[in-house]
C-alpha cells in the first residue's frame, strides 16, 4: 500500500471543499415591531410565508416575568414560553413588522392545550394553513408531559381550528414508575428519546406524505458531551392530522435543539444548533433520515425559521436565505431578529492549487 502522507486533517479538508455550497456565515439585524419590551417576551418564530404580496410569521408571545419549575405557586409562570398564545404578524418587506393579535390562544381549564400553546411552525399546502406547535397543560411541572398539535385555517388571518387532540404525544410509558417521584428527571431513563417532551415540530408534505419533525426529551435527562441530551425524530401520515406514525430510525439526530429543516433535490437539509456533539453543524440527508454532515457553522440563528417561498433546489441553502429568529435578553423578556445568511466569504477554491 503506498503511503500518500496525505493527512487526515487535509483529507478531511478536501471533503469540506466539495461541500463548500452548504458553508455560510450569519448577520443580524433588528426586525422592527419585534424588538426587545421590558414585559413582553416573543421568541420562537416560524418560518416567514408570502401570501399575496405580505409576509407572515407566527410566534410565542406572554407577558411577565417567570420563575422556574419550583416556585412554589403552580399559577406562576415557570418560563416565558409559559402561560403564552401564538400570535401573528404581518410586514411588507420583512423588516417592518405589526402585530396582528392572538392566532391560537390557549385552551379552556381542562383542555389539552389550557397552560400554554408555544413554539409554532406553519406548513401552507394546498390552499390550507397548518400551525403546529407545542402544548402542555396545568400545573406544568418540571416533568410535565409536552405534546404537538395543530390548527387548521384557510387564511393566514384565521379563524384557526384546533385538532380534538394533540397530533403527537410523548413516548411515556404509562406502567413507568420514577424512582424519586418528587423529581422524575432524575429517576430512572425508560431508554426513549423523546418520552417526556416532543418539542419544535417542523411539517412538510414530502412523497405524498406529511412529514412531522421533532425534537424529543426525555425522562432522567444527563449532560451529554457538554450539551443537553437532545435528539430529532420523525413521524409519518396521510393526513396532515394524523394519526402520525413515528419512523423506525428515530432518533434521527444526536444532537440540536429547535428543529430547522428544508428540502433540497429530494432530501432534507437541517441546521442543527446548541446542543449535542455535532451542534452548529448544517447536515443533509438525500432520503430525508439520515443525515450526514456537509458543513461546520458558526453563530447560528437560534430558534430559526426561514422564508419559504423560494426555490429550494436552487441551492443546498436556498431554504436558509434570511428569516426570523429569536434572541434572549438577561431581563428575560426575549425577543426576535431578522437574519440573513452570507456566503460572500466562501472561497471556491480548487482542491489542487491548495498548499495543503
Ligand atoms: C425552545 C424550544 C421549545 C422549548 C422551549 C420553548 O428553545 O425548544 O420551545 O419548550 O425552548
Amino acid at each position: 500500500m503506498s503511503d500518500t502522507h496525505e493527512s487526515a486533517a487535509t483529507k478531511r479538508m478536501k471533503q469540506y471543499y466539495q461541500d463548500t455550497d452548504f458553508w455560510c456565515e450569519f448577520r443580524y439585524s433588528p426586525a422592527y415591531g419585534l424588538e426587545h419590551q421590558p414585559g413582553v417576551t416573543r421568541r420562537d418564530p416560524t418560518s416567514v410565508i408570502l401570501v399575496d404580496g405580505t409576509y407572515h410569521i407566527w410566534f410565542t408571545r406572554s407577558t411577565g416575568p417567570h420563575f422556574g419549575y419550583d416556585s412554589g405557586d403552580l399559577d406562576k409562570a415557570t418560563w416565558n414560553w409559559d402561560l403564552a398564545d401564538l400570535w401573528h404578524a404581518t410586514s411588507p418587506d420583512g423588516v417592518h413588522w405589526t402585530e396582528q393579535g392572538p392566532a391560537v390562544t390557549r385552551g379552556e381549564p381542562g383542555s389539552y392545550d389550557d397552560r400554554s400553546v408555544y413554539t409554532a411552525e406553519i406548513l401552507h399546502h394546498d390552499n390550507k394553513f397548518y400551525l403546529v406547535y407545542q402544548v402542555v397543560q396545568h400545573p406544568y411541572l418540571r416533568a410535565s408531559l409536552e405534546s404537538i398539535a395543530m390548527s387548521s385555517a384557510d387564511s393566514p388571518y384565521g379563524p384557526w381550528t384546533k385538532t380534538p387532540e394533540p397530533i403527537l404525544r410523548p413516548s411515556f410509558d404509562p406502567g413507568w414508575t420514577p424512582v424519586d417521584p418528587d423529581n422524575p428527571l432524575l429517576g430512572e431513563s425508560t431508554g426513549r428519546f423523546d418520552d417526556l417532551r416532543v418539542h419544535d415540530p417542523c411539517l412538510f408534505f414530502r412523497d405524498g406524505k406529511f412529514w412531522l419533525y421533532y425534537k424529543g426529551e426525555h425522562i432522567a435527562e444527563e449532560w451529554n458531551l457538554g450539551g443537553r441530551d437532545i435528539r430529532w425524530g420523525v413521524a409519518f401520515a396521510d393526513k396532515p392530522e394524523g394519526p402520525y406514525e413515528r419512523s423506525p430510525y428515530n432518533p434521527i439526530s444526536n444532537t440540536g435543539h429547535e428543529t430547522l429543516l428544508w428540502p433540497h433535490k429530494g432530501g432534507m437539509v437541517g441546521l442543527l444548533t446548541l446542543d449535542g456533539p455535532e451542534a452548529n453543524t448544517i447536515q443533509y440527508a438525500p432520503d430525508g433520515i439520515n443525515f450526514e454532515i456537509k458543513a461546520y457553522i458558526r453563530n447560528p440563528p437560534i430558534a430559526a425559521g426561514p422564508f419559504r417561498n423560494v426555490d429550494f433546489d436552487a441551492s443546498p441553502l436556498a431554504g436558509l436565505s434570511w428569516g426570523m429568529c429569536h434572541v434572549a435578553s438577561d431581563d428575560g423578556f426575549g425577543h426576535i431578529m431578522r437574519f440573513d445568511t452570507a456566503r460572500d466569504r466562501v472561497v471556491q477554491r480548487n482542491a489542487q492549487r491548495i498548499p495543503f
